[in-house]
């Protein structure tokens, strides 16, 4: 049994930046399946905010109920090439990662019901949004593509603007740069995205060459590729 449980479900989502962190970090990890689509745990019973990403380790008996206190926790306890080595680096990688987390949250998210066909209001903890319910699908799939759109502009005119080295903070991989690598990913790569991908005839991040610099840098680091296998191939989402 591993140190650490840290329970998601079997999708790409807000867990797969984990899985590779603990990988880079070589933390000894029990990686357990919460329901609806797994028995290990509940998520509505047994995390305290009644979401997934949730984290025992169990040397200190600490839990933790949010992806970037997960995170943070992890490179802090367990330190390793992704460990901020600067608070001002600190600050700009927990800034970048927040990028990912809004697109996530306000973009993705929105898109997995969508993708799924949820749309019963308050079928999820932690959110009220019923993706279909102001025009249907192809009005749920038209604005969230405005906003994709916008999302990602933004952090492509600020990449070049600062000059953006191989990572969002400089030369070294940080943790915002797995989540950036893992939300774009998914949108290439998994099955369900192909909605959006048709939606922005194919090339969901055309003209993002310092974006998609970063995934091709992340992209390339074994630990990383040995962690996520073929997952982005074989998660819907
Ligand atoms: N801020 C939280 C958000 C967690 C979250 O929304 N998790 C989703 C899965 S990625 C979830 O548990 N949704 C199910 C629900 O809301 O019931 C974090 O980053 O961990």
């Amino acid at each position: 049994m591993g140190k650490v449980d840290i329970v998601y479900i079997p999708i790409v989502g807000r867990g797969l930046q984990i899985n590779i962190i603990c990988a880079m970090h070589g933390i000894d990890a029990n990686f357990l399946m919460s329901k609806p689509m797994g028995e290990d745990f509940d998520k509505d019973t047994e995390a305290p905010f009644g979401t997934i990403p949730f984290l025992k380790d169990h040397s200190n008996g600490i839990e933790l109920n949010d992806s970037l206190a997960i995170v943070q926790y992890l490179v802090t306890k367990y330190p390793g090439p992704l460990t901020p080595k600067s608070p001002e680096n600190a600050s700009l990688t927990a800034m970048y990662w927040s990028w990912a987390q809004d697109y996530y949250s306000f973009v993705l998210s929105p898109f997995h019901d969508i993708i799924t066909g949820n749309n019963d209001p308050f079928w999820r903890n932690l959110r009220l949004t019923d993706t279909l319910a102001e025009g249907g699908k192809e009005t749920g799939v038209s604005n969230l593509t405005v906003l994709h759109k916008k999302r990602i502009q933004y952090i492509e005119n600020h990449l070049k603007k600062m000059n953006m080295n191989k990572y969002v903070t400089g030369d070294e991989c940080s943790y915002a740069d797995i989540f950036i690598y893992t939300c774009v990913q998914t949108v290439l790569e998994t099955g369900g995205f192909s909605i959006l991908r048709e939606a922005c005839n194919g090339e969901p991040f055309k003209g993002c060459h310092n974006l998609m610099e970063i995934c091709n840098n992340v992209g390339k680091i074994p630990k990383v590729i040995e962690a996520v296998g073929s997952k982005f191939k074989d998660c819907p989402i």
